[in-house]
């Protein structure tokens, strides 16, 4: 047996999503006749109260695909300092629409106004032009941290008023929204564009969404071709993001509450944790040897990540049981 807290992108489709796979009805994407795709992006637009949605291949690709359709060559967008397009996207945006990433400080991920408006750049003719301003929401690198609806609303309305577009990388806004208790439509008011992913803790297998309106999305498709990412018979796919968003939000609770139990397990051995940072389903344990704990774990078949150099991060997700976390603080109180 396995225990795999290295992410909640390793969960595995359930029988049932495997049996909602295995009847979807398909047609050609690319000629916008694929009922079960047409489906599950009417779906995401109506649970965002947005005018339209486009499945897409990953949260990469998502968040690549909003950030081009919504500037231009040598323009900046504004990124919390340790968001994950800056870190994990293979300078995508750089390499792909000729962008530079402007990093704005937070604390846990959340930016203030103050900061935010003090990095948009006037009008002169040294600067480059300031044109989107991304959010994360849960925030990764903070450990799956919150951002509150007064926060986003008010960088929301800071942004647009210097006409900025928002983005919102919410590759886990569905944790947010159940930790929180806010409707994602009433958390992305204020943003323009949300990506979200159906391939975390919502469990299926691969993809992620975009919503926004009728616009961007229309921009967004083209940009999705241009990358290869438009597919065909994608419903495949998409039948098990409609099962994740029908059946696999509300749950998420339950990871919070084992991400919770963790927590308070490894500070009862001791251990550095800071109790009132796990909002979510991740843990971030700072350890001075963390690569050796990590293989001491992997040797007992327990699998976590590293979140920075010295961080360990354990992550629950509905492949985790209360058992295993049991035996993940079992085996951590008798390690020498
Ligand atoms: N995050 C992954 C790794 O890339 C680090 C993980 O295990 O947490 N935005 C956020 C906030 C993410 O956490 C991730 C994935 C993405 C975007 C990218 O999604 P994918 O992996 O689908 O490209």
């Amino acid at each position: 047996m396995l225990i795999d807290l290295r992410s909640d992108t390793v969960t595995k489709p359930s029988l049932a999503m495997r049996k909602a796979i295995a009847e979807a009805e398909v047609g050609d994407d690319i000629y916008g006749e694929d009922p079960t795709v047409n489906q599950l992006q009417e779906y995401a637009a109506q649970l965002f109260e947005k005018e339209a949605a486009l499945f897409l291949t990953s949260g990469t690709q998502g968040n690549t695909i909003a950030i081009l359709s919504q500037t231009e060559p040598g323009s900046e967008v504004l990124v919390e300092a340790d968001a994950h397009i800056f870190w994990y996207e293979g300078g995508a945006s750089a390499a792909l629409g000729g962008i530079q990433l402007h990093q704005v400080p937070g604390r846990k991920g959340i930016m203030t106004t103050e900061d935010v408006l003090s990095r948009i750049r006037s009008e002169n003719v040294h600067f480059p032009p300031t044109k989107l301003l991304c959010l994360e929401n849960t925030h990764n690198r903070a450990g799956g941290t919150c951002w509150s609806l007064e926060e986003v609303n008010s960088v929301g309305e800071a942004a647009h008023s210097k006409g900025l577009k928002v983005h919102m990388d919410g590759a886990r806004i569905f944790n947010a929204s159940v930790a929180k208790k806010i409707p994602v439509k009433d958390y992305t008011k204020e943003v323009d564009s949300v990506q979200f992913c159906l391939s975390k803790g919502l469990g299926a297998p691969v993809g992620s969404m975009l919503v926004g309106s009728k616009e961007f999305i229309d921009k967004a498709r083209f940009w999705r071709k241009r990358l290869g990412g438009a597919m065909r018979q994608a419903g495949i796919l998409a039948s098990a993001g409609l099962y994740a968003l029908e059946h696999n939000i509300e749950r998420l609770e339950e990871d919070h509450a084992l991400a919770k139990k963790l927590a308070c397990g490894l500070k009862a051995l001791g251990l550095d944790v800071n109790l009132n940072e796990v909002e979510t389903n991740m843990v971030m344990l700072p350890y001075a040897d963390a690569d050796s704990l990590l293989e001491k774990l992997r040797q007992k078949n327990i699998l976590a990540g590293l979140s920075k150099p010295g961080v360990i991060r354990f992550v629950t997700h509905l492949d985790v049981s209360f058992n295993d976390i049991d035996y993940t603080l079992e085996t951590i109180a008798k390690l020498p």
